[in-house]
């Protein structure tokens, strides 16, 4: 009798056992591509109904010889091999790889000629990643990564099925300049921590880092011909304390690191307003001639550099110079925000001499949008976050606009009036806010022709460690990226919601302190 009940028990066990494994492998078997999260969001998926599935003994194929291509091959086997602990070789190869390989290549995007397209075909037997340049090849493998489980981001071994579901995706940005600024001058943050944040732009394919390195409150960047202004300047941030400045050195390791993940950086020194921290450096920039005490609060608008003095374009070139010197991209950013103890009589032209100092240095002047009081140098990018008729005075003098509308694309604004950290002067920004806009239809005559591309900045007044960073950074950035990559015809909250919710997941395997927006449903990894 008791045999027959432990036979009855064991039984039933065998078969709740068989449900769960049937529930999980149907949950971890992907079949349709097209209903995977991927933000942003592909231009085109199409499904085939299968599922590829990595293994212990898969190899990363790039094909030919360039070292550019295997550091591309080399960085996918990175990502993958923490989590499913295989050992992921990368081998060059000149043939068609056999069946379970993935192969990287640069030929063949179907006649796809757009700046940063790529395309991913995958099949039972192989994963074939395609584009016409390695930066193509790079946003690919971003997509990559996405496809597989979320636990792929974990740093230890787990255990899951590796699977990617099978069909083809062709892809391509809308926007050629897609970026965030991370204000390092208001609260330093370290080289690791920068690092950090770059590797956040990178999973959502954004190409440009923007970095304030001077405000009042700090000066960020060694200058080697003007030592005061870190030793100085660099000396505080908001609050006091410790803060810090880069070498030209370490400034030079994040460039190095950024260029290995496609993305340029855009050094910034704001002027003539927010520059009390140098005024404080050298006192022959004051008009008096009097060095300013440092400043640790968070007003803004009080300091000028002297506009009338010689001295003054001697430090500008100076500066531009050795920071042009270290800097592989094309831009400079001049500032010229809220410089409301300038004269707008000395406002004018010193926006335009600025602008030809970094002309001789080899780089395009981008400015906030006030710049466009002055005249603007053709390739000249007005950066709109306040005042439309600056952005339509940008526009009529035939310069491009960066869109970082600061009551959608500030990701320094608090959530809702909940939030601890972060500013509201320009509203609440939750999540949807800043996902539900259109660049090319948000300022009257301001068309797409007229827009490069869009940004994030996370100004840091309030913001003192990579914690705090990450939670106003998620989950805003990732829709401020979609909406830099995707068309807007293809873009809808209601949709979007789902895709990011499923971020969740990913976000927790990454061990990202997000903000967990009541507007969207998070899946969590199962444990
Ligand atoms: C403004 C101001 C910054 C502040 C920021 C705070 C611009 C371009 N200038 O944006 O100095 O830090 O708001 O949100």
């Amino acid at each position: 009798m008791i045999y027959k009940k432990q036979q009855q028990i064991f039984v039933a066990l065998l078969m709740v056992s068989i449900i769960i494994i049937q529930v999980s492998c149907t949950k971890r078997n992907p079949s349709d591509l097209s209903k995977e999260s991927i933000i942003p969001k592909p231009v085109s998926i199409t499904s085939t109904g299968n599922y590829f599935t990595l293994k212990p003994n898969t190899t990363i194929y790039v094909k030919g010889e360039s070292s550019e291509l295997f550091n591309i091959g080399h960085y996918l086997a990175d990502r993958l091999r923490p989590a499913t602990g295989f050992k992921l070789n990368v081998k060059t190869t000149f043939n068609e790889p056999g069946n379970g390989s993935i192969l990287i290549t640069l030929s063949g995007v179907g006649g796809n000629s757009k700046e940063g397209s790529y395309e991913l075909v995958v099949t039972k037997k192989q994963i074939r990643l395609s584009a016409r340049t390695h930066e193509g090849l790079f946003y690919g493998v971003q997509t990559l990564r996405q496809l597989f489980p979320a636990a792929i981001e974990m740093t230890t071994p787990q255990e899951d099925k590796w699977r990617i579901a099978t069909g083809t995706i062709t892809d391509y940005p809308e926007y050629s300049y897609r970026g965030a600024m991370l204000d390092v001058a208001r609260h330093f943050f370290s080289v690791d921590d920068v690092r950090h944040f770059i590797d956040f732009l990178v999973y959502y394919k954004m190409n440009m880092l923007h970095l304030h390195l001077s405000d009042d409150q700090g000066w960020r960047i060694e200058i080697k011909s003007w030592p005061n202004l870190t030793l100085q300047g660099g000396s505080t941030q908001v609050g006091g304390g410790k803060s810090g400045f880069y070498t030209q050195e370490q400034y030079s390791a994040i460039v190095d690191y950024a260029k290995e993940c496609y993305i340029t950086i855009v050094p910034e020194i704001d002027m003539p307003g927010h520059t009390n921290a140098a005024l404080a450096s050298y006192p022959e920039l004051n008009c008096d001639s009097k060095a300013r005490p440092l400043y640790t609060g968070t007003e803004v608008g009080f300091s000028t550099l002297c506009t009338s003095k010689e001295i003054t374009y001697k430090f500008i070139n100076d500066v531009v110079k050795e920071i042009a010197a270290i800097t592989p991209g094309p831009w400079f950013h001049i500032g010229g925000d809220e410089s409301h103890v300038t004269k707008v009589s000395d406002y004018i032209p010193f926006v335009e001499k600025v602008q030809d100092i970094v002309a001789v240095h080899g780089k395009q002047s981008i400015g906030w949008d006030e710049i466009a009081l002055s005249s603007l140098r053709s390739n000249t990018i007005a950066q709109f976050w306040a005042k439309e008729e600056n952005a339509k005075k940008a526009v009529n003098q035939g310069a491009k606009i960066l869109m970082s509308p600061a009551s959608k694309a500030y990701i320094d604004m608090q959530y809702d009036k909940s939030t601890k950290l972060g500013l509201h002067w320009a509203g609440y920004v939750e999540v949807d806010v800043a996902y539900n806009w259109d660049p090319a239809s948000l300022v009257p005559g301001i068309g797409k022709e007229q827009i490069i591309g869009v940004e994030a900045p996370l100004w840091t007044e309030t913001i003192t460690n990579i914690d705090e960073i990450e939670y106003m950074v998620f989950p805003r950035l990732p829709g401020i990226a979609e909406i830099g990559w995707t068309p807007v015809a293809s873009r809808n909250w209601d949709e979007y919601k789902v895709r990011l919710g499923k971020h969740g997941e990913r976000f927790e395997a990454m061990e990202i302190d997000y903000y967990k927006s009541p507007l969207v449903t998070w899946a969590t990894l199962k444990k």
